[in-house]
Order: C-alpha cells, then sequence, then structure tokens
C-alpha cells in the first residue's frame, strides 16, 4: 500500500535527522543558564531551570525503540543537592502532527541513590521525544526532547 511506503521512507528521513540532531547535540556546551537540552557526556541528557536540574542517563545509549529503565537524577539546581522526594512525575510523549501526542507508558521507582528514579518506559516510534519530569506537585514542569532511534 501506498501508505506504507510512504511511512517507511518517513522513518528513513527521521533516521537520518536524528543522526544529524545527536551529533549537534555533542557538540553543545553547557547550556544550564538558558534551560536548552544539552548532552552532558554523549549519553546524558540533561536540563535545568531556576530551580532544579534533570537528568536522563540511558544504560546503553543511543534512545532506541524498545521497553527500557532509564536513570533519572534530580537535583535542586542551586545547592546542588539531590531532591528528596519519594517519587517524581515523568510523562514521555511524543507530539504528533495533526493529532493526539503518542503517549509512552511509563512506570517511576525510587533508585538507589538519593534523588535518583528509576523510569521505566517505551519509546514505540523513532523520533523526537518530550520527557516532561515535575518534581513535585508545586513545581513547573520540565520538559526536554530526547531523540529516539529505531532499535
Ligand atoms: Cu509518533
Amino acid at each position: 500500500m501506498g501508505l506504507k511506503k510512504f511511512m517507511i521512507g518517513f522513518f528513513a528521513l527521521f533516521t537520518i535527522g536524528f543522526a544529524l540532531i545527536v551529533s549537534g547535540c555533542q557538540r553543545q556546551t553547557d547550556s544550564q543558564s538558558n534551560g536548552t537540552l544539552s548532552s552532558v557526556e554523549q549519553a546524558q541528557f540533561q536540563k535545568a531551570t531556576d530551580q532544579y536540574q534533570v537528568t536522563l542517563i540511558p544504560d546503553t545509549p543511543p534512545l532506541e525503540t524498545k521497553a527500557e529503565t532509564y536513570v533519572l537524577q534530580v537535583k535542586d539546581a542551586k545547592t546542588g543537592q539531590p531532591v528528596t522526594a519519594e517519587t517524581v512525575d515523568v510523562k514521555v510523549i511524543m507530539p504528533m502532527s495533526g493529532g493526539s501526542p503518542m503517549v509512552a507508558p511509563t512506570t517511576v521507582t525510587k533508585g538507589t541513590q538519593p534523588g535518583e528514579y528509576q523510569v521505566k518506559t517505551e519509546f514505540t516510534m523513532a523520533g523526537d521525544w518530550t520527557v516532561q519530569v515535575t518534581p513535585s506537585e508545586s513545581a513547573e514542569a520540565i520538559s526536554m526532547t530526547v531523540p529516539v532511534q529505531d532499535s
């Protein structure tokens, strides 16, 4: 069917795009002041606001379309201390043009270290996903965009 071919071509273009995005990220330097996404080391994704600094760490980079558990670190941006919340709210979504966003089923459990959480999710499609972290009920959500490749 034409649609299927179109989708395959679409994904191929996306994959090339991600490669460019990833290499672009690696050239970025610290962005803590303006709060944009940066790649701290090759495979960590970090974003900071006035209040919080969040870092997403994949076990085996790059991010791929499969079920996996990631470490999420949440720190107080001012003191540098890990947050003490039992859990944080994490939403993993992919905005889709002309439709409602895709939502990845996500569970969060407390990690072994202070301020660390285990985020189990499944990126169901290659492309740019938005990881939205809300460290506490009164906090603003912190969104970072992460590129996901086909596994
Ligand atoms: Cu999608």
